[in-house]
């Protein structure tokens, strides 16, 4: 017998994780971009690898596109081809950091003309969300400065929110703005939207259809981000996660290698306030394979973060409910500690065969030649962009 129950399976059942097209080009650090043979070449070709992370996990139904990297002549078509691969285009994500006007900042700058780009840039965004059925766009700003009385911190928080507003006005009645946060890069000494509180005393200010994106990179080490997860629950602003791990900055390696069991107090937390499967958050991946193969790394997070999810469902909540209730400290951890410490992988690969899916994803893509078929063919993959 399963050690997953029927409930529990249901909720795996249901889960699904968004894949950033860019995960799929090659990426590295200002340092070095490596090469890795079969890389994309095009927005099709990067689709076409998302559905393969799909076609052995069932757990990856869409496909998040940044813009400009992901431009096409026809987003219908593209929408198409995404389809005909059995997945669906997500979140289109916006692109403020890579003009030289904006270096000064895009939605925060001194130039009303230079705002207006930006806007304008956002805009086009959501002409792209028209065509591609997308919900979300999903607003992430570079912006900042690097020395102590180079910028007037005040004016441009309240710029941002005069920009932020005219954006939202654009948006249609089921689409959504999410504003991510970052505490610091490029800009050094201090960013625009640093951290939850400013993104939700922004997204708060626009209006219902504005929620707030957590990238789990994002924060400064030590910061308990399962207790943000929570407040922005029960702040009903959670819009959506950007998960990756990370051992020092934003380092946007695979989620759940660094450190799982903060993997496992997130999904927890989730799971506390009605997260898990609420269309009101969207499970998304912010990743870059920079030395590992991009698919098989993207098929190894999105079981990551199933295998977490699983164990975060095993805990007891009512045995954990009873021990917080009568101040038994060790109980309560132990309650925790016994579902993180359980191994789900024999049952959700029994659980996959159940439904017609190799048990091993791993090995199944691994044996079914894909990866040797776009090396011999694509030669001179794109690469995802700068700061992915
Ligand atoms: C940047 O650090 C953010 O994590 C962004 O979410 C992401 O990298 C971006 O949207 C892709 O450019
Ligand atoms: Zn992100
Ligand atoms: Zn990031």
């Amino acid at each position: 017998m399963s050690i997953l129950s029927p409930d529990t399976l249901a909720e795996l059942e249901k889960q699904s994780i968004e894949l950033p097209s860019w995960a799929f080009g090659n990426s590295g650090t200002r340092f070095k971009v490596f090469g890795t043979p079969g890389t994309p070449r095009d927005p099709y070709e990067k689709i076409a690898d998302a559905a393969q992370v799909n076609a052995y996990t069932a757990l990856a139904p869409s496909v998040a596109l940044h813009i400009p990297w992901d431009l096409v002549d026809s987003f219908d078509d593209l929408r198409k081809h995404a389809e005909d691969h059995g997945v669906t285009l997500g979140t289109v994500n916006s692109n403020t950091f890579q003009d030289d006007d904006y270096k000064f900042g895009a939605l925060t700058h001194e130039d009303p003309a230079i705002r207006r780009k930006a806007i304008d840039h956002h805009l086009a965004c959501i002409d792209v969300m028209d065509a591609t059925g997308s919900r979300d766009l999903k607003i992430w700003l570079a912006e900042g400065s690097n020395y102590p009385g180079q910028a007037d911190l005040r004016g441009r928080q309240d710029r941002l929110q005069e920009s932020l507003e005219k954006i939202y006005a654009r948006l249609g009645d089921d689409q959504r703005l999410v504003l991510e946060y970052k505490f610091f890069e490029p800009a050094f000494y201090h960013t625009d939207v640093p951290d939850w509180g400013t993104s939700y005393a922004q997204v708060s200010a626009l209006g219902d259809k504005a929620m707030v994106c957590l990238d789990t990179g994002h924060h400064a080490p030590g910061t308990n981000i399962e207790f943000i997860v929570m407040q922005l629950l029960r702040l009903g602003k959670l819009g959506s996660f950007d998960f990756n791990s990370r051992f020092y900055a934003d380092d946007d390696l695979i989620v759940g290698a660094a450190d799982p069991f903060q993997l496992f107090r997130i999904l927890f937390e989730v799971i506390r306030g009605g997260g898990l499967n609420n269309p009101d958050v969207a499970f998304m991946l912010d990743q870059c394979h920079n030395v590992e193969d991009k698919i098989p790394g993207q098929i190894r997070s999105v079981l990551n973060v199933q295998e977490m999810t699983a164990r975060a469902l095993l805990v007891d909540r009512d045995a954990l409910t009873a021990a917080q209730k009568s101040g038994d400290v060790l109980a309560a951890n132990a309650v925790f500690m016994d579902a993180f410490y359980t191994d789900v992988r024999p049952a959700l690969a029994q659980w996959r065969e159940s439904r017609g899916l190799a048990a091993d994803p791993m090995a199944a893509y691994a044996a079914s030649g894909y990866q040797q078929r776009i090396a011999e063919e694509r030669v001179g993959g794109v690469q995802a962009g700068w700061g992915a």
